[in-house]
Order: C-alpha cells, then structure tokens, then sequence
C-alpha cells in the first residue's frame, strides 16, 4: 500500500483526505485485517508530518482514535494480542510512490482508502498466483487468463471436508462448503457466481461441478462422466464469440446437481433462461454466432458429410459477416471439426439417441440453409408488393430437411392467412417483410431446439423418483455488458443482472434498495401492447415522458437512444429494432407448415401446449402471438393465448422463476472479477478492479460480514443440529437457551449473543460448529464400526 510523498496539488481538500485517512488506518486497527500498519511507522511519514505541520491534527486524531478505541475496555486487551501479531505477521509497508497518487481516485472518502488498500492486496495475491481471496464466506475470484495447474483431483481431495483455513482460498472451498451445507442440514444449496462478461464465472461454474462430481461419489461413474458433459454440451449451442468473450454464455444457466440424503450423486436438471436467439441471425461486427454452427459445418466437411446433409459447400452459410473468409477460417479448422466430434460423444454419453441426434443435425442445417433464402420482389398489375424466393435451392434444401413441402414452405414465408370476421384472407409480404418472416422461423427453430436439448437432458439425468434428494445449484448467467453499441439483448442482460445484484444485496443486507429490475421490462411491454403502432421513435419518446427517474436520460443530440445508470456502470442503449426484438413473434403459417413435417422432433417442438411430461418444454412459447409461460402462471395465461403479449413478459416471469428458485436454498456466493479487458495473464489493472469492488458491494460486504450475525438459528433447531457437541446421542436434551449456551461453551466459541429466540452466529462460527459435528460424527461412525467388529 503506496501513499504519495507529497501531497499532489490537485488534493482538493488535504484536511478531509487525512481524516479519511485517519479513519481508515482506525478501521484496520480496529478490523481484523491480516496486516497493519505500525503505529510509529506511520506517523514518521513523510506526508503525515507535513499534513501535521499544516495543522492538520492527524497524529492527534489518530491517537486519539486509538485511545477511544482502548477506552471501550476489549479493545485494550484485543491492540496487546494484536501487536503481537503485528510482529509476528506480515506488516502493512506504508512507502512513499509518486505514481499511485490517490487523489487520482473518482471518490476521496474512507471507502476509496479500504477499496485501495482491499485492491492492493488482491493485486499482490495476484502477483503470487493465489487468484482466490475470500470476503467472510464470499469467495473473490479473479480471472487468471491462464492455466493454473491447481485443478487436478489432487487439489479436489486437499480440499475435501477440511477447515478453511487450512487451504489457501479456493473454487473448490466453496463447492465443498454448499455440499457440507447441504449433507450436514439436509437444506437445498444454491452457489451464485456473478461478474461482468468475461470475468470467469462459466469456468467457476465448470470447476464446482468438477468439484461436486468429485465429492458426490456415486459408485455409478457413468453417470458423473454425463453430468460432466452437460455442461460443454449445452455450452456449444448456448455460448458464442463476443467482442468481449470468445466463449460468451448467452443464456442464463441453473445447474441443480441433485444428491441422496447421504450425499451421493444421482442427477442432475438445468433450467435455461432468455436465450439470445436474435444471434442466429445476425451478430455483431467482429462477434459470431453460436459455437455449434462453425463445429457442425466444420464437423460434416471433415467427415465429407456436407451433401448428405444438404449444406453448401461453395455458397457459404450465414455463420459471420465476411462470409469468405468466416468459411474458410471454419473448414481449415481442426479445432471445429474435433470440438464437433467432442459434441457428439457428449450427446452419446448423456444419451442422445442416433435418431434425436440426427434430426438435430437436420434442424441446424436447416437453419444455416434457411440463412440464405433470398427474397425478390414481383410486380404485377395487381400487386406490387409481392415476393419470391428466385433461386430455391437453399428453401428446397432447407424444406428437405425440415421434412416439409417446398412450396408450402415458399407459401408460408411469402405470404400470410388472415381471418377477418369469419373470412380467411390471403395477404403477400413484402421482401422485407419475407425476410423478417424467414429470421423469425430461424430463430424459433433454434430457440426451441434448444430448449428440447435441455429438457431431454433432464429427462436423461433425472434421478429415480423414489429417492428423495437434495441439490446444490449453480448459477451462471451472462455477465453484465456494455459494448459500443448496445441493443435489446444487452438490456435484457443487463437487467438479469440488475436482479442478481439486487438479491446478493438483499441477502446480504437485508435492505430495501431502490432497483431498476421492473420498470424498464413493464415500459416496453406496455407500448408494445398498447400502442400496436409504436415505432422505436416512439418508445424513446414514451420513455422520456412517462420515466422520471435519476437511473434513465435521453441524449440531446442522439437519435434513437437512452441511457441507463446500471449498477456496473451507464449504458448507453441504440433503440434500433427495439420493439421488433421485443415483439418476437412467429407467424402462424410458419408453425402450421412446420407441424406438417415428418420429422419427429420437428413435430415435437411445434406441437402446442406442450406438457410436463416427457420432454418437457418450460420455454416461451409463441403460437399466433400467445406465449406459454414458465412457473406457476402458466394455466392462467393459457387462457389468454390469444392476446399478443410480448417477449419481455417471458423475460420478466423467467428471471422470477429463477430468483424464487435460488431463494429456497442457502446461498453461497463467488463474486469473479476481471483484472484487465486485454484477457492477458498477470496483467492487474487496479482501476479496472477497484470499480468492480466498489458496485458489487465488495467493501459492505466486509464490513457486514465482520460486524454482523449472518447466522440467526432459532434455539429448538439449534439444539437440534448440534446437541452432539456437548451431550450423548440418547439425552435429548430439551431445546432451551440454556442448553444452547452449553453447546456454545462446549465448542469454545466466542462472541456469540443470545437473542430471545435465537441465537446469532457469526459466520465463521457455524463453519467451526459444522467441523466439530463431523468430527464427532465420524468418531461416532468408527466407534460403531469397531463394536461391529467391521475393522477387525
Ligand atoms: V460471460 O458473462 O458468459 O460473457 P464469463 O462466463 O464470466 O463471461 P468465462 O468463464 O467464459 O467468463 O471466462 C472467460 C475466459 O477467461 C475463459 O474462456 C478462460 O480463457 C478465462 N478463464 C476464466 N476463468 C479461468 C480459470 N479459472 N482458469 C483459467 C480462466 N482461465
Ligand atoms: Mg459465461
């Protein structure tokens, strides 16, 4: 921890900076930080005296602060314990650097010296290679952009059902902390990895259930090879290349591992939520669609299967913007051709069928075909406003795939039914409007398929129904994202985002905080619905008539734009195609022709109400405009199948489905952060993680796991759970305060207070209760498998 020399001459305000100063240099004094600063040390700096000598009464102030601290009585005995410590352990080097210049920080308060003071201290750690850090029971992770060789089962097994303390902090910790959670008090767990795109949290989330896998161990090995391939499977079609991560989730992703009572693996169920769907279409310069395209195309061309399943091997598929080149970078790609063939021994393994896999095949080289339908435009006497598809090659490729009638596919995208006052009439589209038709069946090709992977996957891995279990979640969304030009995806994104922080703070805390979670969602829903002319001009013009609100502006001078304070940051949002996005519907001329395929998954996914059983579709979806809702208001809004509603809706009700689900188990949380936007190793951009730090709370969260009782547990359960620690098994002793104080005094614990009715734990208490119960249990289980004379 650097101070600058001299005070800079851009310090505004060298009195408030000192006291700032004073206070921090208090507060590690009076918190438990690893290191500290020597007392004398730091008044002999060269800054502290010139301060001094300008009659700022800092050494005063600090002395004093130390005398008021040691008035309080504990803290007397707690500064002696302390400065034996101090000599012992590393202390704090205050020097002098002229190029740290705290000034430089956006805020001068106390916050901003703890935030240096935290930031310096990951970024040392950082240095060493250690890129875990924990916050109380909050695991830090920082992205290393490198290969750690601290993975392998060797690392599983060093962090297996020991004390914290005894590793350095880990990935692992955490997973073995939610699993001992859930074994030790037969309670759901649920682990939540936030961050921004790219800081790490897909490969948090892959490490933990490495880490489950292991610790889960079923004698069915099987089964944890398949759960272990859930991941990279649903990956492929789920993640893609950004501009900020080559392996973005574009979905939201809840991984329940379940196990038996006693801790052994024997399933697994993931639940997906709003996934980018508009990127089968079109992506971003630079960005590119979703991995199981390029791995498919490159896969068939490898294995000279391009014909047989119709895809062009001249005429390239829309897989990226400069379609040559894209094509050439996918075919001469081994790596592609080699993550298609790892694909399809996942979904061997799982337990795909030859068939299932197949028709999946068929459905993606469908849509790379459907890709490139091109539209003309006709004009006759009659009509001036009609369209056709010239070269049908890619519609008879992509209808003989589907399993339909070209034709009648041409017919469907071409033109549409409509029914008015009994009457059936036939309209034509436009070009514009035939290719908005053609993306809009591209998009829910992919968006169902995806989804019937997912729940077939469930289906596969669903554990035997007689056996009652519990799970550990893992929660990995897309990570908040602010690009150059940011559109209805980022806002969606961002907003699920919004939600994840709004809840870690609501755990955390326990605070009402104002949130931005509904009213962006509810805003665009209601134009959509109620202004069926709305044009994007006119939603910014809605928004900035109806949203006072501090968190949302408009931009002078820019067309078609609005900003929004986000909690990571101001994003600007481009309102370009906005409500079309939002709308996302799905003629139903396309879901007729497509239900009259012969392909059997092709039938399944626009079969309609789909059900629970099976292969259940929990996904949104659209038939003449009506939607299907997750959770529970699915029934109700049946019934309204009829009213357009729009996808935010789907938005707003799965992000619901997703934190009601969290919210029944004890959360566990990894917050991961992005050293550097250059994703090159060793690289610690100070700024860059001080700014994470600071929005995610990283500092509150200190202070409250310090101070606070994140444990309150009622006496009766209290008792209940670790009666073991000072009684024998057959007392029962009655589960008053009394007997809670002596389990308390039992396991020698410390600064615990006695409410009414429950007691309140700090949280490093219930680890070391936890450990001692273990401990005891297993002395148990060896006492008896000695008197059975099991040992011999
Ligand atoms: V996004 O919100 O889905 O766009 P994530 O999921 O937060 O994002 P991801 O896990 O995909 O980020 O990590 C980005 C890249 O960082 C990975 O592709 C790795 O190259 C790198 N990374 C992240 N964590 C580790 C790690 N523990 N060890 C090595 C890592 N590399
Ligand atoms: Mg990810």
């Amino acid at each position: 921890f650097k101070i600058p020399r001299n005070p800079s001459p851009t310090l505004r305000n060298p009195e408030q900076w000192c006291r700032s100063f004073c206070h921090f240099i208090g507060q590690c004094l009076i918190k438990d930080f690893e290191a500290r600063p020597s007392v004398t040390h730091l008044l002999e700096h060269p800054f502290i005296k010139q301060a001094h000598g300008k009659d700022v009464a800092l050494p005063q102030q600090l002395a004093a602060l130390i005398q008021e601290q040691q008035d309080l009585g504990f803290v007397i005995s707690l500064a002696s314990h302390r400065h034996e410590r101090i000599n012992t352990r590393k202390t704090l080097i205050i020097e002098s650097s002229p190029d740290d210049d705290l000034v430089n920080l956006e805020f001068l308060d106390e916050v901003s010296f703890i935030l240096f003071y935290l930031t310096s201290h990951l970024q040392k750690r950082y240095d060493e290679l250690q890129v875990y850090t924990y916050v109380g029971d909050i695991l830090i992770a920082l992205n290393p952009f490198q290969n750690l060789s601290i993975y392998s089962p060797q690392f599983s097994k060093l962090y297996h059902g020991v004390k914290r303390a005894d590793n350095p902090p880990h990935i692992f910790a955490t997973a073995d902390a939610a699993y001992r959670g859930m074994v030790t008090f037969c309670k759901d767990q649920c682990i939540i990895i936030s961050g921004e795109s790219g800081a790490g949290k897909t490969e948090s989330a892959h490490l933990i259930v490495q880490h489950l896998t292991f610790l889960g161990k079923a004698n069915n090995r099987t089964l944890r090879e398949k759960i272990l391939q859930v991941n990279p499977l649903v990956e492929a079609f789920g993640n893609a290349c950004t501009a900020i991560n080559d392996n973005s989730s574009r979905f939201g992703k809840y991984l329940e591992m379940k196990f038996t009572p006693t801790g052994a693996v024997i399933g697994a169920k993931i639940s997906e939520y709003l996934l980018e769907k508009s990127r089968v279409i079109k992506q971003a310069t630079g960005e590119k669609n979703f991995h199981i395209f390029y791995y498919i195309y490159a896969g068939l061309y490898h294995q000279d299967k391009l014909r047989t399943f119709r895809l062009p091997s001249r005429t390239p598929p829309r897989l990226g913007h400069q379609h040559c080149k894209v094509m050439h970078d996918i075919v001469s790609s081994k790596l592609y051709a080699e993550q298609f063939d790892a694909i399809q021994e996942c979904f061997r393994n799982i337990g795909f069928t030859e068939e299932e896999v197949n028709s999946v095949y068929r459905i993606l080289s469908a849509i790379l075909n459907t890709g490139n339908i091109e539209f003309a435009s006709i004009t006759s006497q009659h009509q001036t406003d009609k369209s056709e598809v010239p070269n049908s090659e890619s519609l008879d490729n992509a209808a003989s795939l589907l399993c339909i009638g070209p034709e009648e596919l041409q017919e469907a995208l071409t033109s549409q039914c409509v029914v008015t006052r009994g009457e059936t009439i036939i309209r034509t589209n436009t070009v514009d409007k035939a290719a908005d038709v053609r993306d809009a069946m591209s998009k829910a090709l992919y968006g169902r398929l995806f989804s019937w992977i997912v729940n077939r996957i469930n289906t596969l891995l669903q554990p035997d129904m007689n056996i009652c279990g519990m799970n550990v979640g893992i929660l990995d969304i897309f990570g908040f994202e602010n690009f150059k030009k940011n559109s209805f995806e980022q806002l969606c994104i961002n907003i699920a985002n919004e939600q994840i922080q709004f809840y870690f703070n609501q755990h955390i805390f326990a605070l009402e905080q104002v949130s931005l979670t509904n009213w962006e969602v509810d805003d665009i829903e209601s134009q959509d619905r109620l202004f069926p002319q709305a044009t994007d001009q006119t939603l910014v013009d809605k928004f900035e008539d109806n949203l006072r609100c501090k968190y949302f502006w408009i931009p002078k001078r820019v067309e078609l734009c609005f900003g929004i304070q986000h909690y990571a940051g101001k994003v600007m949002y481009n309102v370009n195609g906005f409500l079309e996005k939002n709308r996302d519907t799905l003629p139903a001329d396309i879901v007729v022709v497509l239900r009259t395929s012969e392909n059997k998954l092709l039938q399944q996914l626009f079969s309609s109400p789909l059900t629970k059983t099976g292969n259940v579709m929990n996904v949104p979806m659209q038939n003449k405009g009506g939607i299907i809702l997750p959770s529970r208001r699915t029934e109700t809004m049946l019934t309204h199948m009829t009213t357009v509603l729009s996808s935010s809706v789907c938005l707003q009700y799965s992000l619901m489905d997703l934190l009601s689900k969290m919210v029944v188990g004890q959360p566990h949380f990894v917050r991961c952060i992005k050293p550097n936007d250059d994703r090159r190793a060793l690289r610690f951009g100070k700024e860059r993680v001080m700014v994470q730090l600071r929005y995610t709370g990283i500092l509150e969260t200190v202070n409250i796991r310090r101070q606070g009782f994140s444990h309150r547990i009622p006496f009766e359960e209290f008792v209940n759970r670790y009666y073991y620690l000072a009684f024998r098994a057959h007392q029962m002793p009655s589960t008053n305060k009394e007997n809670v104080v002596a389990i308390l005094e039992r396991a020698k614990l410390e600064a615990w207070v006695l409410g009414k009715t429950k007691v309140f734990l700090r949280y490093y208490h219930v680890e070391q209760l936890n450990l001692l119960l273990r401990e005891v249990i297993a002395r148990v289980v060896v006492i008896q498998a000695f008197t059975k004379g099991w040992l011999g």
